[in-house]
C-alpha cells in the first residue's frame, strides 16, 4: 500500500462513458509533443482513463496555435494562454489551449467529468471554454526546513526533513494534485525565515531546488521562495539590511544573479517584513516600498517578482491602549505608498484587517489601494477555525469574500475584480492560500479538510463555480459518487463553517482562543496581552469602538460601506461587535439581544455540530472504512471542542452580565 492518499486523483473504476466513443481518440492541439507538461498530460490521460473505464486512449499531439509571440510576463495574457476549450468533433475529443498548462488543465477536466460519472458527450458536445478567473492561484507552504509545519494540522512536512530537502514520488503525486484544481504557483517554505532556510538561496539547496523546480514545471506550477529580509546580515556578512544601503543592494544583485542561475525555474520570492519579530524596511526608518521596490528592481532582469505581505502591525500593544487598533495597520502602513510599488511588486492582503478569525470584514486594503498589484491571501490550514479536527468548510466564506463590493470603482470593484486584475488592469495579480498539507497519509489531517485544498483551487481558477458545485465534485472524486452519500456529506461541508462560528466568537469579535496554539476556547486568553486582540467587555457590554467615536477604523472603507460600518443601525449584525461596544441589551437587526444571540447561537452551534456528526455515523460500511474512521475520531475531539467553546462563552457572559437566558437553558 502506498503511504499516502490520492485524494480526487483515485481513478477508481466508473460505470458511465465506458461506450464513449469520443474518449478512444483525444487531440491535444496547441503545444508541442516533447513539452514536459504535454508529456505529463498524456500520461495522465492515459492512465487516468484506462483506471476509470478499463481502455486506453490513442492521443494525438498537434503544436497548431501555439502563439510564439505570446507576452507571458503580462497577467491578461497569461489568462488567455491558460484558457483551455474541450470539445467533441468528429469521432474524438479535442482539448485546445494556447499553452501546455492550458492544455493540462483541459485534460483534467475530462478527467474531472469521468470521475464524477458525468456524460462526456452531453459536457462536451458544444465546444466548453474556461479561462481561468486569476493570474496566480498560489499556495504558500508554512514549513520549516526541520520538517515541522508553522499552524500545520497534518503531520510533518513532505518538503523538509532534517534540514534537508525530499525529493520523491510524493513531491510529483502533489503536483499533480494540485495541477489537477489549477494552482499555478506555490511558495515551499514559511514565511518566517529562519535557520536552515535562510541558506536556501545558497549553495547548500540550489540542487535540490532545481530539481524541485523542474517537477513543479512539468505540471505549470512556478516555484517561488520565501525570502528573510535580513540576508545580508545573516548569510551576507554585512551589517545592515537597509534597502538604500549601496552595500546592501551589491550584495542582492549579486545574489540574485546566482540564485537565478542556479534554480532556473524559479519565478520569485515572498516576503514577510517588519512583522511578528521579523526584521525589515521599518528598522532602517525606511518604507515598506523601499524595501519591496529594491528587491523587485534586481529581479526584474529575471522576470522575477517579489511578493510582499501586508501583515504588518504592532505585536507589542498596551491592552490599556485604546488608541491603537491593530486593524488600522495594514491599510496605515501600506496605503500613504499606493503608486509608489513597482510594477513587479504585488502586496499580498490577508482577507481580513486582523487574522484569520471566523469572521472579519474585508481588509480596507481591498478597494483601497488603486495603483498597486495585489494579492488576496486566505487561510486554509485551520489555524483559528478549528485545526483540521473541527470540519469547517470554508469555501463559502471565500465566495462571501470574493463577492464583496469595494466601491473602489464605478464598475468592476468586487474583491474578486480587484484581484483577478480587471478593475485595474494590473499586471499580476491572484490569489494565495495559507495551505494545509501534511504528510499526514490523507495529506489534510481530516479527510474534509481535503475539500478546502481542492476547493480553494478550483475556486481560484474558476471564481463563478459554487461552494455547492465544488463539494460535490470533491465528495464525487474523493469519497464516493454515491447519491445518498454526496447528499449527507454535503450535508455536512455546507453549514459547517456557520457552525463553527455559532459555537465560537459570537458577532465578528473574533479572538476568544486559546493564546499561541490556537485551539479551543479561553474568552479572556488574549484580552490582557499585548497583540492588540480584545473584546472589551465589562458587565454593561462588549465589542470594540470602532466607529468614528472610537478608532475610526470604519472609515477607512470606500463609501458607502464606511457609513455602513459606522453605525451600528446599519452594520449588518455578524460584525457588530467588531466594530461597535454594545450593551448586552442591545437589539439585533434578527429581533434578539446581544445576550440573547450569543445564547442561542452557541446552544444551536453545538448542536448543529452533533447533528453532523450523527449524520457521518449513517455513513457506515456504505464509504472507505479509513475515511469513515479517520472523520468519526476528529467529530469526537469536535464535540468535546464545541461543548467547551458553548459552556464557556455563555457562562463567562452570563456572569457578566447577570443576564438569564430567555429560554432557561443550562448555563453554569
Ligand atoms: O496568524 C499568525 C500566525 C503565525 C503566522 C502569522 C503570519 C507565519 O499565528 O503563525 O506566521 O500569522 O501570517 O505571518
Amino acid at each position: 500500500m502506498e503511504n499516502y492518499a490520492k485524494l480526487w486523483l483515485g481513478y477508481t473504476e466508473k460505470k458511465n462513458n465506458r461506450e464513449s466513443k469520443c474518449l478512444k481518440k483525444i487531440v491535444l492541439s496547441g503545444a508541442a509533443e516533447s513539452d514536459t507538461i504535454v508529456k505529463n498530460t498524456v500520461l495522465e490521460l492515459k492512465s487516468g482513463i484506462k483506471a476509470m473505464l478499463g481502455f486506453e486512449p490513442e492521443i494525438i499531439v498537434s503544436a497548431d496555435n501555439i502563439l510564439s509571440s505570446m507576452d507571458l510576463s503580462s497577467g491578461k495574457y497569461i489568462l488567455d494562454a491558460e484558457e483551455y476549450s474541450v470539445q467533441i468533433e468528429d469521432d474524438g475529443l479535442f482539448i485546445e489551449s494556447k499553452s501546455a498548462s492550458g492544455i493540462l488543465y483541459g485534460a483534467f477536466d475530462v478527467l474531472r467529468t469521468i470521475a464524477c460519472e458525468k456524460s462526456i458527450e452531453k459536457s462536451y458536445s458544444s465546444v466548453k471554454t474556461v479561462r481561468p478567473s486569476n493570474p496566480l492561484r498560489m499556495l504558500n507552504h508554512w514549513d520549516n526546513m526541520d520538517g515541522s509545519i508553522e499552524r500545520g494540522y497534518s503531520g510533518r512536512s513532505f518538503f523538509y526533513k532534517n534540514d534537508e530537502i525530499i525529493i520523491d514520488e510524493r513531491t510529483k503525486d502533489y503536483a499533480r494534485l494540485i495541477a489537477s484544481v489549477g494552482i499555478n504557483a506555490v511558495v515551499i517554505n514559511n514565511v518566517n525565515v529562519k535557520s536552515a532556510a535562510s541558506y536556501m538561496i545558497t549553495d547548500r539547496y540550489f540542487e535540490k531546488l532545481a530539481q524541485l523546480g523542474e517537477i513543479f514545471a512539468g505540471y505549470g506550477i512556478g516555484l517561488y521562495l520565501s525570502l528573510n529580509y535580513a540576508s545580508t546580515i545573516e548569510i551576507g556578512g554585512l551589517d545592515s539590511a537597509d534597502p538604500l544601503d549601496e552595500r546592501v543592494i551589491a550584495w542582492w544583485k549579486e545574489k540574485m544573479a546566482e540564485v537565478f542561475k542556479k534554480i532556473p525555474t524559479l519565478k520569485g520570492f515572498l516576503v514577510k517584513a517588519d512583522s511578528e519579530g521579523r526584521p525589515g524596511p521599518f528598522t532602517y526608518g525606511r518604507t515598506q516600498a523601499d524595501g519591496a521596490n529594491m528587491l523587485a528592481d534586481i529581479v526584474k532582469e529575471y522576470g522575477g517578482i517579489i511578493i510582499w505581505r501586508c501583515f504588518v502591525y504592532n505585536c507589542r500593544q498596551d491592552w490599556r491602549d485604546r488608541k491603537t487598533d491593530r486593524a488600522r495597520a495594514g491599510y496605515d502602513n501600506f496605503m500613504p505608498m499606493d503608486g509608489d510599488y513597482h510594477d513587479n511588486v504585488i502586496l499580498q492582503i490577508k482577507n481580513g484587517p486582523m487574522d484569520f478569525q471566523i469572521r472579519e470584514p474585508i481588509s480596507p486594503l481591498l478597494g483601497g489601494l488603486k495603483k498597486t498589484n495585489q494579492m488576496l491571501e486566505v487561510q486554509i490550514a485551520q489555524e483559528y477555525t478549528g485545526q483540521q479536527i473541527d470540519v469547517c468548510y470554508l469555501i463559502p466564506e471565500f465566495k462571501e469574500i470574493l463577492g464583496f463590493k469595494t466601491y473602489c470603482s464605478e464598475t468592476d470593484d468586487t474583491v474578486a475584480d480587484i484581484i483577478n486584475g480587471k478593475t485595474f488592469n494590473s499586471r499580476f495579480s491572484g490569489i494565495a492560500a495559507v495551505t494545509n498539507t501534511g504528510n499526514d497519509f490523507n495529506w489534510t489531517g481530516n479527510y474534509l479538510a481535503g475539500a478546502n485544498l481542492f476547493g480553494f483551487g478550483r475556486l481560484a481558477f474558476d471564481t463563478s463555480l459554487t461552494s455547492e458545485e465544488i463539494a460535490e465534485e470533491f465528495i464525487r472524486m474523493t469519497v464516493s459518487g454515491d447519491d445518498n452519500v454526496v447528499d449527507v456529506i454535503m450535508n455536512i461541508l455546507l453549514p459547517s463553517r456557520d457552525i463553527y462560528e455559532k459555537y465560537t466568537c459570537p458577532l465578528g469579535i473574533g479572538w476568544m482562543v486559546t493564546p499561541a496554539t490556537h485551539y479551543g476556547c479561553s474568552v479572556d486568553g488574549y484580552e490582557y496581552d499585548r497583540w492588540g486582540t480584545y473584546h472589551r467587555a465589562d458587565h454593561l457590554g462588549l465589542g470594540v469602538d470602532r466607529s468614528d467615536n472610537g478608532t475610526g477604523y470604519a472609515l477607512l472603507y470606500n463609501e458607502p460601506n464606511a457609513s455602513m460600518y459606522n453605525s451600528p443601525e446599519s452594520c449588518p449584525d455578524d460584525l457588530v461587535l467588531f466594530f461597535h461596544h454594545l450593551p448586552y441589551t442591545y437589539v439585533l437587526h434578527s429581533g434578539k439581544t446581544v445576550i440573547q444571540h450569543i445564547y442561542d447561537s452557541h446552544f444551536e452551534g453545538y448542536d448543529e455540530a452533533e447533528r453532523s456528526a450523527k449524520e457521518w455515523d449513517s455513513l457506515k460500511g456504505k464509504i472507505d472504512d479509513e475515511i469513515f474512521e479517520n472523520v468519526s475520531e476528529r467529530f469526537k475531539r469536535q464535540l468535546i471542542n464545541a461543548r467547551e467553546w458553548r459552556d464557556q462563552v455563555n457562562t463567562y457572559f452570563y456572569r457578566k452580565s447577570g443576564i438569564p437566558d430567555e429560554k432557561g437553558r443550562q448555563i453554569w
